[in-house]
């Protein structure tokens, strides 16, 4: 046997203790340590039943994702669920924690389980890009019915176990935190009470209705096709379920494996892999020690009650921290706060919270209208209009009335964080949280790192980002931080395209072809197109003379076309969301491409796509190679998670490592050729190319 798997026995108890931290995955030492432990249970004479669990936080959390992509280790681990299955001796899985993937599977591979007041169990191989690939696609439909199944399969969602019991998939739900001791108690009453259950490969009773009636298949590949466009591994766990109400079990089985296999080889697997680690990676800071302090957060204060500083007040709410919100007005105050109730409102009536919860997360919102409320807020978070000057002030007043040792952070989007910083006596608490619209929806979190931010700050507000559900990505000083900067360069070669011959929605249907789940000017349209002229007008000043410039959007807000708020910009709005070309549109770009006499051409969506890409990639190049970005995968985790990059294909940096650097310096150089001034390849880029590395190695190098 294996160290991470120990047998022992309790009076008629054989007991197998998985053995494997933080989550007890299922790589090779525990496979054939499970394998070795069932042999030795069988072979124990005074064990009447085993009881199989995890030591630790949980049971086991799934297959060892590092082991994908590589040679597979025997015992595989369906093999060593069929072994289980197949014991002569009752088998309980004891489960505490997740029971996911591969865990789930092999609590399904014995005779009966048992769970903890709150643990939760699902299959969530499709977040991977793969299926369940070790029988959890011809056993859950066998306990839980097939369209039970097909829904927890496609989502991958993790079902409470009291949901669990209802379904059919535990045997038992019990209080207490001692999973080895309810193993025992249910082991008990197996040997007292003489249970029997069937293996799950022998029922096949809740196969029947679909059976007699397919019609599900069909219905749920077309609503997967709609809800995860783009993505294999949903279609391919329908066809796996299929093939349980079609096939014997082993068939069943030898089917499932074929398709995982597929799965496996497969570039979206290897896309949502590395988002999944990234997801994680990004939280840990290079060169930071594990000893720096995390301050205590116990209140947060937020300066501003607009869209931005409620939806931001209502993450700390979410996370049960009290917020005070702080406004000039009584009346801008009462609109804030009213909007922020009318959407835990909307969120009551769509069935997520009683109105007693709605009343209790309210209550959490302390209103203020003088800045000296913030006095006992662990962290402060600006949220007012974004101007230096605006800001300066706040901080200064900040500065007077914030308690030591607070974290104050401002949320702006492109502002210097360092000039802010510095009308403070004390910078080394001052960092940027550039939180993402609507803030209480979007992940993502930048945490933009002043020349004089402490690392304590900055570790403070990494953990608060993860305490309020955000994947908070540490980012630089710059104008824009990562994402924005790097939207704004891809933007403008978009613009360029469509000046030079391309319309909006070919644009767009080439980005969303690509995945992302909306175009870059539906996208306009719905942020509203004010923003963006807000923008250049600020920076007509520094822009330089000869700078080529589009006009195209500034016509269209001057026609007061804003975008979906006023039913019209980059498209036309009949139904306030769904965008429809307009000839109006066309005939603005055809003359503002003729004021410049240039001659239109045909564009496809894979030039158009290709230029999308390598543009943010170039941006992403200096990004890096400025520190603005500590690593690859920081960018690639910007765009996942605010940007909709499209998650199976890891983000940009990812994306242009497997393309290879030296395809994508060729087509910025083939760009180049035309346009010298606007596709610079980026010397990090360069470098990298010519040497046959990749981002990420070079990275790793660091
Ligand atoms: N394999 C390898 N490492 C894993 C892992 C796994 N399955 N799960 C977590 N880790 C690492 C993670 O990278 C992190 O590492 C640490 O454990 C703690 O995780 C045959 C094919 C269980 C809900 O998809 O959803 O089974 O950063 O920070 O917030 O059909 O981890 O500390 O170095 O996320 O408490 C299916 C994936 C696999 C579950 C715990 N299973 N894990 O969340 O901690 S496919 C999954 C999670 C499969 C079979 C197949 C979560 C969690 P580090 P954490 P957490």
């Amino acid at each position: 046997m294996t160290d991470a798997v120990r047998y022992s026995r309790e009076g008629a108890i054989g007991l197998i203790e998985v053995v494997n931290p933080p989550v007890n995955a299922l790589g090779q030492a525990v496979r054939a340590g499970i394998s070795a432990a069932i042999r030795q249970g069988i072979a124990d004479p005074d064990a009447k039943v085993l009881v199989i669990y995890g030591e630790g936080r949980t049971f086991m959390a799934g297959a060892d994702i590092r082991e994908f992509g590589k040679p597979p280790m025997p015992p595989i681990l369906g093999e060593v669920i069929n072994e289980i299955e197949a014991c002569p001796k009752p088998t309980v899985a004891a489960i505490h924690g997740t029971a996911l993937g591969g865990g789930l599977e092999t609590a399904l591979g014995c005779r009966f389980r048992v769970a903890l007041k709150g643990s939760k169990v699902g299959l969530p191989e499709v977040k991977l890009g793969i299926i369940p690939g070790a029988g959890g696609t011809q056993r859950l439909p066998r306990v839980a019915g097939v369209a039970n199944a097909l829904e927890m399969i496609t989502s991958g969602r993790h079902v409470p176990v009291e949901e669990a019991l209802t379904l059919g998939i535990v045997d038992a739900v019990v209080d207490g935190t001692d999973v080895k001791a309810a193993g025992i108690a249910f082991a008990r009453r197996v040997v007292d009470e003489g249970l029997d259950a069937p293996a799950v490969r022998d029922r096949d009773d809740k196969l029947a209705a679909a059976r007699a009636d397919r019609s599900i298949f069909e219905e749920t590949r077309r609503k997967l096709a709609r809800s995860m466009r783009g993505r294999m591994s949903p279609q391919k766990a329908v066809d796996a379920v299929e093939a349980a109400v079609d096939l014997a079990i082993d068939q069943g089985l030898k089917r499932e494996r074929e398709l995982i296999t597929e799965c496996m080889e497969s570039s979206q697997r290897a896309g949502l892999v590395h988002a999944f680690f990234g997801e994680r990676e990004v939280a840990k800071v290079p060169g930071m020690s594990k000893d720096v302090p995390v301050r205590p957060v116990k209140k947060a204060a937020v300066i501003g009650a607009g869209t931005m500083g409620g939806g931001i007040a209502m993450c700390f709410a979410n996370a049960g921290i009290p917020v005070t919100v702080v406004e000039t007005s009584q009346e801008a105050l009462d609109r804030g706060l009213g909007r922020v109730r009318n959407n835990y409102d909307i969120s009551a009536r769509r069935g997520r919270y009683t109105p007693e919860q709605v009343d209790g997360l309210m209550a959490l919102f302390t209103p203020a209208l003088d800045l000296a409320a913030v006095a006992e807020a662990d962290i402060v978070i600006e949220a007012v209009f974004e101007s230096m000057d605006v800001k300066k002030e706040v901080f200064r007043k900040l500065d007077a009335v914030a308690k030591p040792g607070a974290v104050l952070a401002t949320n702006t989007s492109y502002l210097d964080v360092d000039e802010i910083a510095a009308v403070t006596s004390r910078p080394a608490d001052v960092l940027g949280m550039h939180f993402f619209s609507p803030a209480n929806v979007m992940k993502l979190l930048e945490v933009v790192r002043g020349a004089k931010t402490a690392d304590d700050a900055l570790k403070t507000a990494l953990e608060i980002g993860r305490k309020l559900g955000k994947v908070a990505v540490v980012a630089g000083v710059c104008d824009g931080f990562i994402g924005n900067r790097m939207l704004k360069t891809y933007k403008t070669q978009m613009d360029y395209v469509m000046e030079d011959g391309a319309l909006p929605q070919e644009i767009d249907a080439a980005i969303t072809g690509f995945g992302f789940p909306m175009g870059l000017y539906a996208m306009g349209d719905l942020a509203g197109l004010d923003i963006g002229y807000m923008t250049r007008r600020r920076e007509d000043a520094t822009r330089p003379a000869d700078a080529r410039y589009v006009a195209i959007a500034d016509r269209l807000y001057e026609l007061g076309r804003l975008g979906q708020k006023t039913g019209a910009g980059w498209y036309r709005y009949e139904d306030g969301r769904t965008p429809i070309p307009d000839p109006e549109v066309e005939a603005i770009i055809l003359e503002e491409s003729g004021k410049k006499g240039i001659n239109r051409r045909a564009f496809g969506a894979d030039e158009i796509l290709t230029r999308a890409l390598c543009a943010l990639v170039n941006e992403g190049a200096k990004v890096l190679a400025e520190g603005i970005a500590l690593r690859p995968v920081d960018i690639d985790m910007v765009w996942l998670f605010g940007y909709g990059f499209p998650a199976y294909e890891g983000g940009p940096m990812f994306w242009a490592d497997r393309r290879g650097l030296d395809k994508v310096l060729a087509d910025i150089r083939g760009f180049a050729d035309h346009d010298p001034k606007s596709w610079q390849p980026a010397p990090l880029l360069v470098e990298l190319a010519e040497a046959g590395r990749t981002f990420k190695e070079w990275s790793d190098a660091r």
